[in-house]
């Protein structure tokens, strides 16, 4: 399955901690989009998709979620709560996203601008697409 945890950069001094992605270093495509997911009740699911080509890292700015994630024959779960760790994402791969702690916020950076096309929102398609 086309999914890794990529460490970042840390700078960690009595100042506190500031950590890097670079692209080419920890990102391996260019970032063209970011957004953030936060304010999700605990008994809240998002995802239930898969990307035909868009890549993504998500990171676990603060707080904690779920991500489960199959390709359709492996299935993982993965807690991105570590803000120095990304959680890179490859296409193809199905995710579902659960159990949010209540300041939760989880970023994303994404390979491709919004394209609604680009997602398969039926788990039955996913599988046809990838068998
Ligand atoms: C993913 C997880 C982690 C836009 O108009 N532009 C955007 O860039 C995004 C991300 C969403 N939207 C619209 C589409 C929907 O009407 O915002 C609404 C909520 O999006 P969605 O239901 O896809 O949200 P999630 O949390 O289920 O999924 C999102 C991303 O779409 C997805 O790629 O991996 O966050």
């Amino acid at each position: 399955m086309d999914i890794k945890l990529i460490d970042f950069q840390k700078h960690i001094d009595d100042r506190g901690s500031l950590i890097i992605a670079e692209y080419n270093k920890e990102i391996p495509f260019l970032v063209k989009r970011v957004y953030y997911i936060y304010g999700v009740s605990d008994d809240k699911k998002r995802g239930f998709h898969s990307h035909k080509n868009l890549k993504q890292i998500n990171i676990g700015i603060a707080g904690s979620c779920k991500v489960m994630l199959t390709d359709g024959k492996e299935k993982t779960e993965v807690t991105p709560d570590n803000p120095a760790k990304g959680l890179y994402i490859g296409h193809n791969v199905w995710r579902e996203i659960y159990d949010f702690s209540k300041d939760c916020v989880l970023l994303v950076l994404a390979s491709e601008v919004y394209d609604e096309t680009d997602y398969i929102r039926s788990y039955e398609e996913f599988l046809k697409s990838v068998f």
